[in-house]
């Protein structure tokens, strides 16, 4: 019945945003943060991922990052991803991620904000100016680490937003605007990292339709207007058939 109502409002919605989160890409075997996967060593992300751990030891952040990189680069997307990108061909749809995967980009999602940044990109730690600047690097195995800017022969870090951090102004901006929607669907994500938690909320106070889509409940669930749970790469896939049932599915313009 659930998925009967969240794609009837998908179906009439002009503007369509979707959250994703770490669990849209569980399935691709991408670890989630606060998953049993999650740890890494004896370490917990939120132990890794601020400028401070990385200021105490940069090579200890870095080999987290790189295990990640390689772990992420024998990933494929996932339906969920599929479906996600299929949806964004369409005029009006947006997609705001807080992943750094790049799996929304390779299953060729259109209008995707990526608000943490990407674990393929780094920037200078050292703050020289051209270094301020994301540059990719998709080397795997990186090479010795920690790895150097080029520009500086400073210290490289990853080009991601860590705690503490403030988002790129242009990112906020991107995704604050996306909540000003007909439907807002959150998707695997445990909806306790902020601003990101927040959207939900903001597109209800905007009048959006809200769904949640994950395998638990999190403290967005009593908020939205539908809450399934279930895998994102099983969900999705039973929605847009639904879609597909209809003529002229989804009806944006
Ligand atoms: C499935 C599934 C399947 C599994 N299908 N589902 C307001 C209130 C309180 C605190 C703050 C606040 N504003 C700011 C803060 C501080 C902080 C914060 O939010 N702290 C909270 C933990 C309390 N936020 C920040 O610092 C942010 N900066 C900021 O706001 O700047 C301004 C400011 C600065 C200082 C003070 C105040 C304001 C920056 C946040 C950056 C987060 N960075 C990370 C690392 C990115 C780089 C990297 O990848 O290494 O981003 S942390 C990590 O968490 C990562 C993720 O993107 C993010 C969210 O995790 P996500 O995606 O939700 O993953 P999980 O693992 O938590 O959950 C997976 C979910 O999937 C689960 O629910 C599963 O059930 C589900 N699932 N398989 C569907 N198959």
């Amino acid at each position: 019945m659930d998925l009967t109502t969240l794609a009837g409002r998908i179906r009439d919605a002009r503007r369509l945003t979707i959250l994703t989160g770490a669990g849209v890409s569980a399935a691709s075997g991408v670890p989630t943060f606060r998953g049993q996967d999650g740890l890494w060593r004896q370490y917990r992300a939120e132990d890794l991922a601020t400028p401070q751990a990385f200021g105490r030891n940069p090579r200890l952040v870095w080999e987290w990052y790189a295990w990640r990189r390689e772990k992420i680069a024998g990933c494929r997307p996932n339906a969920a991803h599929h479906v996600i990108a299929a949806w964004s061909q369409h005029a009006g749809c947006r997609v705001v991620t807080q992943n750094v995967d790049d799996l929304h980009i390779r299953a060729a999602t259109r209008e995707l904000v990526r608000i943490h940044g990407s674990i393929w990109e780094l920037s200078c730690w050292d703050g020289c100016a051209q270094g301020a600047t994301p540059w990719r690097d998709e080397r795997v195995p990186l090479g010795d680490l920690p790895p150097s800017c080029p520009h500086c022969g400073g210290l490289a870090r990853p080009a991601v937003v860590w705690f503490g951090e403030s988002l790129h102004p242009r990112h906020l901006h991107a995704a604050m605007d996306a909540t000003e929607c007909d439907v807002f669907l959150t998707v695997g994500t445990s909806a306790i990292v902020y601003p990101a938690a927040g959207l939900v909320h903001e597109a209800r106070r905007h009048g959006a339709f809200t769904a949640e889509i994950n395998l638990e409940e999190t403290p967005a669930s009593g908020s939205v207007d539908v809450a399934i749970h279930g895998g994102a790469e099983a969900i999705l896939p039973r929605i847009a058939e639904l879609l597909n049932r209809e003529p002229s599915t989804p009806n944006r313009t």
